[in-house]
């Protein structure tokens, strides 16, 4: 009988899987899956230089996650290092289990030497590629991987089905230890030294010095089509990438499917990721073709001009004769480092799906306006010192609304939810500017700006309108910023100041990409949309470590909703102390 009943179940499954999402999803309610992760050292060698670095279970990059939607993860990690530890899980919606989110002082103290703490969540209404990281200084440096999450079973993709699927994460890597560098740029209050090398899945690629055997290879057939899962998981650069001679096609951003496009070429920053389809030409067996990664540049700072290259090979079953092993290997053509044109055309292609399986459930009404602007600016330097900020009288500093964000000593979510706030948070943060100037104008003569542990404090279920609005204080920057615990709709973009009068007339309501992560353009602003439906404190913050570390983040604080099923419940026993 019970052999009948899952037969019955399968063929339903089978049988509809094409008409109704429904019944496909009343019958898979997910399964459970367990990792475990050790966080160790261990020493890795690239560019000719070892070093001993932080990793997951001595994997660099670390493991990956697969999942399907529906399943609930419960995720073990253990911390066998001298430094404190916590991962994030970005992009998962963390609904009701923000306690799980990982953002070091925001949702939970750091799990500290010889500790652990299991990271127990479901993943709701998301399939694609999310990466996890981790979320304390610059340790994400080397602690991150991809988190893949498959559709539910029978489901099928809206586009066609690929025959392989591979995950590309993008990764800077120095030859320094990561934490003395930031910690040094932050006693001198200068820009931090930059990285090395650019790699994809760890490898540096064929144009560093010493690295030609770190080379990450793709072995495909003629013919085919690959899904590649694509995840920048830089630090402080936005990259482009291109494979030389082939076309990609986006069907994805950040785990939500978009309308799909054609490029040479894709833009993505830090914390955001793409899947792509690759469709294979018929070329012959050993054609090899490399793909490159290198950034994208606004700002006055210096960065690391380096690009990573990986090669594209076409299987062949034998040996490679000599005269295709001499074929030159062609290079894709990425546009110049600072061609922001290319960026603004590609991100104005970005489209949600929105069709009647995936609709883009855009807010049409807005409950409160937020405005927020987002840049650099200073902190004095200290007296009797000499800095190597913008002046040696100034230290680099970064803020909204002119608020650079003081890392509390306990999380502010347990603060929260015990009503223990006192001393550890302000709910003052500002929702405007409390000066007003022209943003991407003539900068103002003072630079410096204030700080604190301030908040933004909502009810359950607020509609919110945020516009980011770049500055020129120290010179105007992309800035991508990240909201945890939500996707958002990017409704608008533009060049200058933002116009409260003209531009909401113009912005998209109906089709506009969701995302976690967005630029905030170079000298211009973004407009984007959410409803806050996860009760919690949720961390939002530039995804330029550099720009983090120097205060450009705050916080969402989202108050419980009336109904039992609104309301956060209450932490793991294991959630770690400070
Ligand atoms: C890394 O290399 C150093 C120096 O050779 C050695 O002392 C250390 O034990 C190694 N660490 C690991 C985790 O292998
Ligand atoms: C994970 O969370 C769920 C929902 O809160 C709970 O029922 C379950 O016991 C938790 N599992 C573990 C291992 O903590
Ligand atoms: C940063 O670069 C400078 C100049 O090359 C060097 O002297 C310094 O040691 C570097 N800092 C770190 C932490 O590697
Ligand atoms: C690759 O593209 C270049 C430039 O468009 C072209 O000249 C060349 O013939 C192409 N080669 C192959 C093998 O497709
Ligand atoms: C990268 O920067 C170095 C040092 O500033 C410079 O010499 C080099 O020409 C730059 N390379 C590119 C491709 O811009
Ligand atoms: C961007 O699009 C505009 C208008 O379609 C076009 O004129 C411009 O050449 C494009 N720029 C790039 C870099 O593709
Ligand atoms: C700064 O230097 C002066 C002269 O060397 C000294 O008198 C003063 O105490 C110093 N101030 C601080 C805050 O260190
Ligand atoms: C600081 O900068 C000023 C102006 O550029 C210069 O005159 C002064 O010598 C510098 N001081 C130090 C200690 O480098
Ligand atoms: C802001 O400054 C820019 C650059 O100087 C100028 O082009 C623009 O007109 C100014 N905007 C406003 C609103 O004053
Ligand atoms: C800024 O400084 C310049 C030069 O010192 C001065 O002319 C100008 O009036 C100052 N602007 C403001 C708003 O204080
Ligand atoms: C915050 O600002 C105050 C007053 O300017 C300053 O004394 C303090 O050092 C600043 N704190 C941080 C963490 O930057
Ligand atoms: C680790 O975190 C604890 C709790 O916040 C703190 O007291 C301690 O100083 C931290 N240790 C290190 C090495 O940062
Ligand atoms: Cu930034």
């Amino acid at each position: 009988m019970a052999t009948l009943r899952l037969f019955v179940a399968i063929f339903s499954i089978a049988a509809f899987s094409g008409f109704s999402n429904n019944i496909v999803e009343a019958a898979y309610n997910g399964i459970t899956r367990h990792y475990k992760f050790d966080i160790k050292m261990q020493n890795v060698t690239r560019l000719c230089h070892t070093k001993s670095i932080v990793t997951v279970n001595g994997e660099f990059p670390g493991p990956r996650i697969v999942a399907r939607e529906g399943d609930r993860l419960l995720i073990k990690v253990v911390n066998h290092v001298q430094n404190n530890i916590s991962i994030h899980w970005h992009g998962i919606r963390q609904l009701r289990s923000g306690w799980a989110d990982g953002p070091a002082y925001i949702t939970q103290c750091p799990i500290q030497t010889g500790q652990s703490y299991v990271y127990n969540f479901t993943i709701v209404g998301q399939r694609g590629t999310l990466w996890w990281h981790a979320h304390i200084s610059w340790l994400r440096s080397t602690l991150y991987g991809p988190i893949i999450i498959l559709p539910k079973p029978e489901i099928p993709y809206p586009f066609p089905h690929p025959y392989k699927e591979v995950p590309m994460v993008f990764g800077e890597w120095w030859n320094a230890d990561t934490e003395a560098v930031i910690n040094q740029a932050l006693q001198t209050g200068g820009g931090p030294n930059v990285s090395d090398a650019y790699t994809i899945n760890g490898l540096p690629g064929p144009l560093y010095n010493c690295s030609a055997k770190d080379t990450f290879k793709l072995k495909v057939k003629p013919g085919k089509t690959y899904l590649l899962r694509i995840v920048n998981a830089a630090l402080n650069d936005e990259l482009f990438f291109s494979i030389a001679n082939h076309t990609l096609t986006v069907v994805d951003v950040d785990a939500v499917y978009v309308k799909p496009f054609e490029t040479d070429i894709i833009i993505i920053t830090p914390g955001q990721t793409s899947n792509v389809l690759l469709k294979t030409k018929p070329y012959y067996p050993g054609a090899r073709f490399l793909m490159m990664a290198r950034p994208y540049v606004t700002g006055n700072g210096t960065f690391d001009n380096s690009t990573v290259a990986g090669i594209l090979e076409y299987h062949h079953h034998t040996t490679p004769s000599t005269s295709t092993k001499k074929l030159p290997l062609l290079k894709p053509n990425l546009p110049a480092l600072r061609d922001t044109s290319f960026v603004t055309n590609y991100t104005n292609k970005l489209r949600s799906l929105n069709n009647a399986k995936f609709p883009a459930n855009v807010p049409k009404n807005v409950d409160r306006h937020f405005f927020f602007t987002v840049g650099l600016g200073t902190n004095p330097c200290p007296r009797n010192q000499t800095c190597q900020g913008p002046t040696n009288k100034t230290m680099f500093s970064a803020a909204i609304n002119n608020v650079s964000f003081v890392m509390p000593t306990k999380a502010l979510l347990q603060t929260h939810f015990l009503h223990q706030s006192n001393g550890v948070y302000t709910t003052n943060f500002p929702t405007s500017p409390q000066n007003q100037f022209n943003y991407t104008g003539t900068p103002p003569n003072n630079t410096n700006v204030m700080n604190g542990t301030k908040v933004v404090v909502i009810p359950y279920n607020t509609s919110v309108e945020l516009v980011m609005q770049d500055t020129s204080i120290l010179g105007t920057e992309s800035h991508p910023l990240h909201l945890h615990g939500f996707n958002f709709f990017v409704v608008g973009q533009g060049f200058g100041n933002f116009n409260p009068i003209n531009d909401p007339a113009k912005f998209n309501l109906v089709d506009p990409v969701e995302r976690n992560t967005v630029g905030v353009p170079d000298g211009g602003w973004v407009a984007i949309r959410f409803l806050a439906d996860n009760p919690g404190v949720w961390f939002m913050h530039c995804h330029l470590e550099v720009h983090t570390s120097w205060g450009l983040k705050m916080a969402w604080v989202v108050l419980d909703g009336q109904l039992p099923n609104q309301k956060l419940p209450p932490a793991p026993t294991d959630l770690p102390k400070c």
